[in-house]
């Protein structure tokens, strides 16, 4: 039998969360089989990452699109799969991409207001889309793995910090010396790509988000954050997987009571609510709920030309 041709579009819902864009992938994505979504991640990283520079790299995406594969449910107690990937690789969960990625269903007609239980590459996420368009994320369990840990940065001495998982790896510390604000965008982003070299070599290598925090400046919020993603780009959003780290370490030294609303703003000033209950209080690991709102921008077909020199998208050199 010859090879199934190479789907030549593929359909995608796309959203922003608090600002931060989702590309939901209908149709026409790689097919991964049936398998645990860990080992479907898998087969996309090694036999399919040219579907995921298409889909979000230039010419048809750009650096903080996420992209989110709406795939088959692995676990039978879950409605849908997703597996979610940026422009230089593979998430484990996206926070701001899950409420993306309900909103999006229920604009395509594929879920209605309530309950909707998701696998991802990380464990199962329940979610929740309300009437009026807010989406809770129970996340994953996230805790802390070093605290105030010293690091030498060249040209900003030692910075303090705390090492979190929140869906993803993060290291958390207070802007000191940057104010976190849009006008500082550079300086933010030159510090957070040094200091995620320095956490990388001086005994952390699994972080690959950098979150920097300040106070805020919205009424009502608790902290304003900047997030440096894997692929350079900063989170328009709050970050949900990084709210989730920084809830984490707020439980364990004792500043956030369990069920205590804490609003985090992000650099362009978008918001979400999160709150935590205790799943082990004696090793410090929390469940977390982030409430958020996703808006859909567009519906598309994108289309793969094969003789398009960059169909499978602009690789960074
Ligand atoms: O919301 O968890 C998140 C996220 C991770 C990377 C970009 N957004």
């Amino acid at each position: 039998m010859p090879p199934p041709a190479l789907p030549t579009a593929i359909r995608v819902i796309d959203s922003h969360t608090a600002g931060e864009p989702t590309r939901l992938v209908l149709e026409g994505g790689p097919e991964l089989g049936d398998g645990p979504l860990q080992e479907r991640l898998g087969h996309f990283r090694e036999r399919y990452d040219h579907y995921r520079r298409a889909i979000v790299n230039e010419p048809r995406g750009s650096d903080p699109l996420v992209g989110a594969l709406l795939c088959r449910p692995h676990r039978p107690d879950c409605q849908a799969g997703v597996i979610f990937f940026n422009n230089v690789g593979y998430l484990g969960m996206c926070g701001h991409g899950t409420i993306g990625l309900v909103a999006s269903l229920a604009a395509a007609g594929r879920c209605a207001p309530g309950p909707i239980r998701i696998d991802t590459p990380v464990g199962p996420v329940d979610a929740r889309l309300h009437e009026d368009g807010q989406v809770d994320v129970v996340n994953v369990r996230s805790f802390r793995k070093a605290r105030q840990a010293g690091i030498s940065v060249v040209g900003a001495g030692e910075v303090r910090g705390d090492v979190a998982w929140g869906g993803n790896w993060f290291f958390l510390a207070d802007a000191h010396t940057v104010p976190i604000a849009l006008g500082t965008l550079e300086e933010l982003t030159g510090l957070a790509a040094r200091l995620r070299r320095a956490v990388n070599e001086q005994g952390f290598p699994e972080v690959d988000h950098v979150e920097l925090f300040g106070p805020p400046s919205r009424a009502g919020a608790d902290s304003r954050n900047f997030v440096l993603c894997p692929g350079g780009a900063y989170d328009r959003s709050p970050c949900g997987t990084g709210t989730s780290a920084k809830l984490a370490c707020l439980a364990a030294d004792g500043k956030l009571e369990e069920g205590e609303p804490w609003v985090q703003e992000s650099l362009i000033g978008s918001t979400f609510t999160a709150r935590y209950r205790w799943h082990d209080r004696g090793r410090g690991e929390i469940v977390p709920t982030l409430t958020g709102r996703a808006y859909v921008t567009s519906e598309a077909i994108l289309r793969l030309e094969p003789d398009d020199p960059f169909c499978w998208g602009i690789v960074a050199g």
